[in-house]
């Protein structure tokens, strides 16, 4: 049995109680499943109560008074992560920041926003829209993720290979650490020379070393108008010579795949078209500057030559872009239903090519039962690998049986010198196979790390390491 880390007895539950009013604090068994847990289907959420805190001072009451007594703390933002990182399993209390979700400042001649952690993703992008300008990192879950918990995974998305990763775009931040300090990192400057930088080893952290409060984010000049293709290949294989190909021709903004079966569950869910007359069994989704076009036409003309390519469609307006985006966009949602076991991986992007060719052997052999759907960010080496839970399969069973299967898949990554996660974080499902991506070195000075922030352990317990 996991011991009780909530707030077991009356004292605990009053000294809570006493911190939030009764309408941000609940032990409303409906709110501790939907607050408990993120979009993981495999764990069951436990937590014994869920605070809406609002100010940094009160956070600060909080993570003191979970130092004090048996109390774990659960960060919680949009809870749309893959890896169980904000699943509360054991009683813990879950730190919701949806109350904490302003905009605090914005200062334009540094185009930078000062903001709450709570803020969503689309909201951050709609206000440097209303200003004339960008925040590029982007994802399907972007109505709903917030900045707290991008930055606690170092979230990517669709954009990277033009614009980078979330790290690149935290010009500051400030976290209440495990032990109850407050730490205002780097204040949005672009030069700080005064050693480490703390920012940089709070993203991707996974809310294991404090809480994140408050963000600087950087904002950029939008981009020209973008055009989006479409094209259909005849095999995996094919995929990364696609990519050679337009990125010595034109500025990519992105470049996704997804197989034929991935196609399948999304136009099902969504009732949407083929993006093809004929059926490919693997696809590319491109997108960059209409300024390009003439470049990425050789490059296509180039690809269909060399029979990479099948056959291709382009965007002719801002409307048929967003169907074929919503061909790759809406794949995670689609399969959610079927319990998918998620893989995030990631190769450099020149080994891509044998890296891929092994894989596919080896998941073809590995799951003859299952349905294995492949998509991804292709362009930075990105691969999402779900294996989807058939009907008659129970969650535990299936669970144990695709974590047979992971040592080998993640053998082939770590020889190609990948990572078992890539975006989605390690969270609790890739806990237990950390070893393949990090040295025993490097969980051992993870964990010293962790012993400094949070010395008695009350944040985020048993996830990634
Ligand atoms: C995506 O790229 C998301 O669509 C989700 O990162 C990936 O569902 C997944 O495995
Ligand atoms: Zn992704």
């Amino acid at each position: 049995m996991p011991s009780q880390a909530g707030p077991g007895t009356d004292a605990v539950a009053d000294a809570l109680a006493a911190l939030f009013p009764p309408e941000r604090l609940t032990r409303v068994p409906a709110d501790l499943a939907h607050w408990g847990r993120d979009s993981t289907t495999a764990y069951r959420a436990a937590p014994s109560a869920v605070v809406f805190p609002k100010t940094v001072d009160e956070v600060v009451a909080l993570v003191r008074l979970a130092n004090a007594e048996p109390l774990k703390l659960v960060p919680s933002g949009g809870r749309t992560g893959l890896s169980g990182g904000a699943v509360a399993e054991h009683g813990e209390v879950v730190v919701s920041f949806d109350r904490m979700n302003r905009i605090l400042d914005f200062k334009p001649a540094e185009r930078l926003v000062r903001c709450e952690a709570g803020v969503v993703t689309g909201a951050l992008q709609a206000f440097a829209e209303e200003r004339g300008l960008f925040y590029p990192v982007d994802f399907a879950s972007s109505g709903s993720s917030q900045i707290g918990g991008n930055i606690a995974t170092n979230a990517g998305g669709i954009r990277v290979i033009r614009y980078g990763l979330t790290r690149d775009w935290i010009a500051g931040l400030t976290l209440v650490t495990g032990a109850g300090d407050v730490l205002r990192c780097n204040n949005g400057l672009v030069k700080n020379a005064t050693g480490y930088d703390f920012r940089h080893l709070v993203i991707g952290s996974e809310g294991t070393l404090g809480l994140v409060v408050e963000a600087d984010v950087r904002l950029t000049a939008p981009p020209e108008p973008q055009r989006v293709m479409v094209l259909g290949c005849p095999e995996f294989s094919a995929l990364p010579p696609v990519l050679d190909v337009f990125q010595q021709q034109a500025p990519l903004s992105a470049f996704e795949f997804f197989s034929d079966l991935a196609l399948a569950k999304v136009r099902t869910a969504r009732e949407l078209h083929p993006p093809l007359g004929e059926a490919c069994p693997f696809y590319a989704l491109l997108e960059f500057d209409e300024s390009a076009l003439e470049a990425a036409s050789r490059a296509f003309e180039r690809c269909l030559d060399s029979g990479w390519a099948l056959d291709g469609v382009l965007s002719q307006s801002d409307a048929q872009a967003a169907k074929l985006w919503a061909l790759r966009e809406g794949i995670s949602e689609s399969i959610a239903p079927q319990t998918p076991y998620k893989n995030d991986i990631s190769v450099p992007v020149s080994d891509m090519p044998a890296f891929l060719e092994a894989a596919d052997a080896l998941i073809g052999t590995a799951y003859p039962e299952f349905e294995v759907c492949w998509y991804g960010h292709i362009g930075d080496g990105n691969l999402h690998l779900n294996i989807l839970k058939p009907a008659d399969w129970q969650a535990a069973p299936f669970l144990e049986r695709c974590h047979e299967v992971s040592p080998a898949l993640f053998e082939l990554v770590a020889k190609h010198g990948g990572s078992i996660s890539a975006e989605h974080g390690v969270g609790l499902l890739k806990r237990d196979f950390l070893g393949y991506s990090r040295s025993a070195e490097e969980v051992a000075l993870m964990r010293g790390l962790k012993r400094v922030f949070d010395p008695n352990g009350v944040m985020n317990p048993g996830k990634l390491l």
